[in-house]
């Protein structure tokens, strides 16, 4: 037995190809060995190569990953049956090593997957080579380029594995290998089995609507389509030449910007869960059972997200219509998701039972958790968390979702301040993977790590922000939403500014955005920030009239564009020559605007709000701001989020260009103290990050 041993999740980081490969040896020669079985401690099998090796071959520095070309060539040769015993995740290098065994079993929940695509690379372990021949190329496609794992059963059925072993693994596994090794000799090596490699011509149209996939799903991505170009390899050329194409294709992989800029985002999102004074071993509140307030879109959202994750949630509405309302749009969601079989029936009521609706707040006393999701009004906020700081348990956290109001604010209306805690969620908060935690003045740290905690518990990515207008996200939007309404008052177009955004690679343009939440929340979040507007600084004019034509987005069929049933943005010549008529009143001269001044203007002018909310310590580390715009925001993954892609283009430069907006449009665009000095020292915000990071850990 080989038990591979490099917590946390055993990837194949330095000395662990080779301590598998001697103790291969050692099995080999051993005279009493029959069989080998190769297994995971901890919790998992091997999640995969070191990414931090990766990172630094991405970057130039360090030998980089290993070549594992000869360990999994002395697996597959081996004289004696070589047994993979899988559990918790095989992930990339993990499966590629589990790939080389001659037999793989598994547990009944264990999972395996190719998501090297999701860091801008493709396996490089000689996953596309025997993928395709274990489980055919139109499975291996569909594996590589969503890069989403199969669970076990999928796997028993793909041919990926041999067994599933209930009970306990080890035990299943040595019993498989017993009865294999008395089987005798020869056993499958992976890379001889070409059964169903099929031929180019037999596999045209599974590689044609790979690429397709790859195109859609994984828009303006490198790593997607040259999986595809790996896998054909493996079907035109034979196994060594195969494995040599792949590691060309890694090499290329690994020199462009994407792969750099999505190990970032890997490791930025797990770094966000790390808050200097907040460890392991802070206390936590254990949340048995949450409560919401609010049944509208996202109190609806919030409490499926609970039951998703197997938290009993109560609901509250004020009048019996719209707890109606609420429920029954929870239903229409879960109903939507059994029909696109993301899960069955049975579990679909499994969760709607872990709802209960309320009128009173009639069992609040039992929570461990409120989340407030009332409209957002300072006043009504108040009266809410005074009326729940009497009846709940002295030990339950009170969250409020609002995404703008000052959370000190909203704690003083309590008598349990360090209880209280902001939750943002995104909508629709049963899918959107970001949630903001606004840490109020009073908040305890042990609040602070039961809602970290709590976003893992709900798979979504937890980034501590602190109280400051908009917090992180928002305060980043408005002004990025200003600059291409100002854009469009200039001479461009809401359609061009949204293609020249979508095709930069954000989700979806900001005018389409825009229609999406609303014009008339638009408009009030806009109310909300007057006060701020100065004299002499320009002022958007069109949302204002927008809003007051009736025209508040795909609610109304009508908004920056107009809207039929398939609720396809259209271009709506009302719309632009009203805006020109507004322009000509304001004596904007208008001019023909080129996508790029486009992109400079509306990302340079979040990467400035970016770089102040860093400055003040609104956000811990510009990778905590990348990490919200990856996972709230639409950003596009390959290019990092706003603050590496400011990395990425030069500081200098952005500075530049904001000195010279600034020179154009006026003090709107003064630039951020910190960008001025990261500029001037020629600095980075990842450098910056890291003395950050040197300073709370300590020497
Ligand atoms: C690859 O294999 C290329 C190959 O084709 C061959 C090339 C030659 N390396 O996510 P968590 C750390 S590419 C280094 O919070 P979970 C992670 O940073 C790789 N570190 O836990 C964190 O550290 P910290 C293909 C890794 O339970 C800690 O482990 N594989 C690696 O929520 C816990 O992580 C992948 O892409 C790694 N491979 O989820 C899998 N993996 O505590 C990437 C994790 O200091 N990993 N860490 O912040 C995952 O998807 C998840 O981590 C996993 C566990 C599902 C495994």
């Amino acid at each position: 037995m080989i038990t591979i041993d490099n917590p946390p999740v055993n990837a194949l980081g330095p000395g662990v190809p080779e301590g598998i490969s001697a103790a291969l040896d050692r099995a080999e020669q051993e005279p009493s060995v029959s069989a080998i079985v190769m297994i995971g401690a901890g919790r998992t099998f091997v999640a995969g190569a070191d990414i931090k090796q990766l990172e630094e071959q991405a970057h130039g520095r360090g030998p980089g990953a290993p070549n594992l070309h000869a360990l999994l060539k002395k697996i597959e040769d081996c004289g004696k049956p070589v047994v993979m015993a899988i559990h918790g995740t095989a992930l990339g290098g993990g499966l590629e090593l589990a790939m080389a065994g001659h037999y793989r079993v598994a547990r009944p929940d264990a999972q395996a997957g190719q998501p090297e695509v999701n860091l801008g690379i493709i396996p490089g372990a000689e996953g596309s080579q025997r993928l395709p021949r274990l489980v055919g190329v139109a499975a291996a496609v569909d594996m590589c380029v969503s890069g989403k794992p199969i669970n076990a059963a999928e796997g028993l059925q793909l041919g990926l594995f041999d067994k599933l072993v209930e009970g306990d693994l080890l035990t299943g596994a040595v019993a498989f290998a017993r009865e294999i090794a008395a089987k005798g000799s020869p056993h499958p090596k992976t890379r001889e089995r070409n059964e169903k490699l099929g031929t180019l011509e037999s596999n045209a149209l599974v590689l044609a609507a790979g690429r397709e996939q790859a195109r859609k799903t994984r828009r303006n991505m490198t790593a997607p389509l040259a999986v595809i170009d790996a896998i054909e390899a493996a079907v035109t050329m034979p196994f060594e030449e195969g494995c040599k194409r792949e590691r060309e294709i890694i090499q290329q992989c690994l020199a462009s910007y994407q792969s750099r800029a999505l190990i970032h985002a890997f490791f930025a999102e797990r770094a966000a869960a790390r808050i200097p004074g907040i460890s392991k071993d802070t206390r936590t509140y254990k949340i048995r059972k949450a409560a919401v307030i609010g049944a509208g879109t996202m109190g609806g959202g919030i409490a499926m997200a609970c039951a998703n994750a197997g938290i009993p949630v109560l609901i509250i509405d004020a009048e019996q219509a719209a707890l109606d309302r609420g429920l029954a749009t929870v239903g229409k969601n879960y109903e939507s998701s059994v029909k696109k079989g993301r899960f069955s029936q049975e579990t679909m009521e499994q969760r709607l039972a872990l709802i209960q609706p309320r009128l009173t707040y009639n069992g609040f006393e039992e929570v461990d958790l409120i989340i407030e999701a009332v409209f957002e009004n300072m006043a009504l906020k108040k009266q809410v968390f005074a009326g729940i700081d009497k009846i709940a348990k002295a030990d339950c956290i009170l969250a409020t979702n609002t995404s703008t109001l000052d959370i000190d604010e909203i704690a003083a209306a309590t008598f349990r301040p360090h209880m209280v805690i902001g939750t943002h969620f995104f909508s629709p908060a049963h899918v959107m993977r970001l949630l903001e935690i606004v840490r109020g003045t009073a908040t305890s740290k042990e609040v602070v790590a039961t809602t970290l905690a709590l976003a893992k518990q709900l798979r979504k990515v937890g980034v501590v922000v602190g109280n400051c207008r908009g917090f992180v996200g928002n305060r980043m939007m408005l002004p990025y939403m200003r600059e291409a309404q100002l854009l469009v008052e200039e001479g461009a177009t809401p359609a061009q500014v949204d293609r020249a955004l979508y095709d930069f690679g954000m989700a979806m343009g900001i005018f389409a955005v825009d229609d999406m939440g609303g014009l008339d929340l638009a408009w009030r979040v806009r109310q909300e920030y007057k006060h701020l507007e100065k004299p002499g600084v320009r002022v958007p004019l069109v949302l204002e009239q927008l809003f007051r034509m009736g025209r508040l987005g795909q609610k109304t069929g009508a908004g920056w564009y107009r809207y039929d049933e398939s609720r396809k943005p259209i271009s709506d010549p009302e719309v632009e020559s009203l805006i020109e008529t507004t322009a000509k009143q304001a004596a904007i001269p208008r001019r023909t605007i080129r996508d790029e001044e486009i992109i400079e203007r509306c990302i340079d002018v979040m990467i400035n709000e970016g770089a102040r909310i860093l400055d003040e310590g609104h956000a811990q580390r510009a990778g905590d701001i990348d990490t919200i715009y990856l996972t709230g925001y639409g950003f596009p993954a390959y290019r990092g989020g706003p603050m590496w892609y400011a990395d990425t283009v030069g500081l200098k430069k952005i500075y530049d260009r904001i000195l010279e907006f600034q020179r154009q449009h006026g003090e709107w665009w003064e630039p951020a103290p910190l960008l001025k000095r990261l500029a001037e020292e020629g600095g980075t915000f990842a450098g910056f990050d890291a003395s950050r990071e040197a300073i709370m850990v300590g020497p």
